[in-house]
């Protein structure tokens, strides 16, 4: 029997795969009886205000004239500490190492605390941030401080190691997604109301359209595929790179074969229809879409980089692609959807690997047994 615990959370809330892990993990804590105190600057979008167990504290900032700068990482550090006291929580688990492992640390100094922090590092505030030398020490003593520190991935772990050089022991867990929400759905309705014919081939992209995604070389790959078969494309999200995106597509005359969706909400829906996704990134450290679209039994290709590796087993439930490589990218898709009997034992392999390798259930204990090692350390 794990012990009920009183747990606050930190993490950027918005759209972003540490804002979905960080808002799901504290739903499944939830459900599973313990108290979670959400301390963010907004309320996680994953929330819906009507969760038992689950409590939010927001951090206002006040920009006086005064400061250039308005101070977030100090009100965020005074919320951390007023709920640590108020609260009587048992532990912290904050969600990239920088700013919120230092503001944690601060939080619990500030509130004359001595309870356990649990850092999960997602990769942008190691991989980005830690090239920087202005923050790499803070980075570090982010790390040091916290008292237990994971990654999302074997991978992340040892860019962790090699860049920041810590002394501190890193654990590795996994991403996962909510089983329930992420299925195969019947989704014959939507895919009408999208204009795709029964048989039409799909494939799917989703992502927050950063440089380091390389949607071009998504549509590239697309645009070869197409030669070959008849198949239509989805982009799923916005971001900084949309313009050059739809310029591309306009160039290579693909308006009617790639369709931009936007954000949505009905992912699962989306996965349930397609036939394989991409994710071609330059950096990632897990790629928590990957699972979204196994989940919904869809074979991903992704690039040979980062965490990418420790999901898509090449051959069996996706393959594997050298970073930029598009012709490949191409050939693997083209070969897939061209053998019926391959494509179909690659979904139920994209199926297997979620229920047997990130299963939430699975990831859920992984950290309620960190939790409970700090209790028993206090
Ligand atoms: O990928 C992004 O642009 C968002 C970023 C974030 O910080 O939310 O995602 C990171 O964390 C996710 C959850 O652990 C991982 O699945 C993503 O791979 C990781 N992104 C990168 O490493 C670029």
């Amino acid at each position: 029997m794990v012990r009920k615990m009183k747990i606050g959370i930190t993490c950027y809330p918005t759209v972003g795969g540490s804002g979905v892990v960080a808002t799901e993990l504290g739903k499944m804590l939830a459900e599973h009886g313990h108290e979670i105190h959400f301390i963010t600057s907004s309320t996680p979008f994953r929330l819906n205000g009507m969760d038992a167990n689950i409590y939010s504290h927001q951090v206002d900032v006040n920009s006086y004239s005064v400061f250039q700068y308005a101070p977030y990482d100090i009100a965020l550090a005074t919320k951390i500490a007023e709920v640590i006291k108020n609260e009587n929580l048992d532990l912290m688990h904050v969600h990239y190492a920088i700013p919120h492992a230092v503001c944690a640390i601060l939080g619990r100094d500030m509130a004359g605390s001595d309870i356990g922090i649990v850092t999960t590092l997602h990769g942008t505030d190691i991989t980005v941030l830690g090239t920087d030398s202005s923050l790499k020490e803070a980075i570090r003593y982010g790390i040091e401080k916290s008292d237990v520190v994971t990654a999302v991935s074997d991978s992340l772990k040892n860019q962790t190691y090699e860049m920041i050089n810590p002394e501190k022991e890193i654990q590795t867990i996994y991403n996962f997604v909510d089983e329930r929400e992420y299925s195969p759905k019947d989704s014959s309705g939507l895919k009408a109301d999208l204009g795709l014919s029964e048989d039409a081939k799909v494939l799917i992209h989703v992502s927050n359209f950063r440089k380091v995604k390389r949607v071009m070389d998504v549509v590239d790959t697309f645009a070869k595929v197409n030669q070959e078969l008849d198949t239509r494309l989805l982009l799923v999200g916005d971001g900084p790179e949309m313009g050059r995106i739809v310029q591309q597509v306009r160039e290579l005359n693909l308006e009617k074969q790639v369709l931009f969706l936007g954000k949505r909400d009905n992912l699962s829906e989306l996965y349930s229809l397609s036939d394989a996704k991409l994710l071609l990134s330059e950096k990632e450290a897990f790629g928590l879409v990957l699972l979204e679209a196994m989940a919904c039994g869809v074979p991903c290709i992704g690039s040979s980089i980062g965490g990418i590796p420790e999901i898509i087993n090449h051959g069996e439930n996706g393959f594997l692609v050298e970073l930029g490589n598009t012709d490949q990218a191409a050939d693997f898709i083209i070969g897939m959807l061209k053998d019926e009997r391959m494509h179909k034992e690659m979904k139920s392999a994209a199926l297997a690997t979620v229920k047997e390798r990130f299963h939430s259930k699975q990831i859920l204990q992984q950290y309620e047994k960190i939790y409970e090692s700090l209790l028993d350390r206090r």
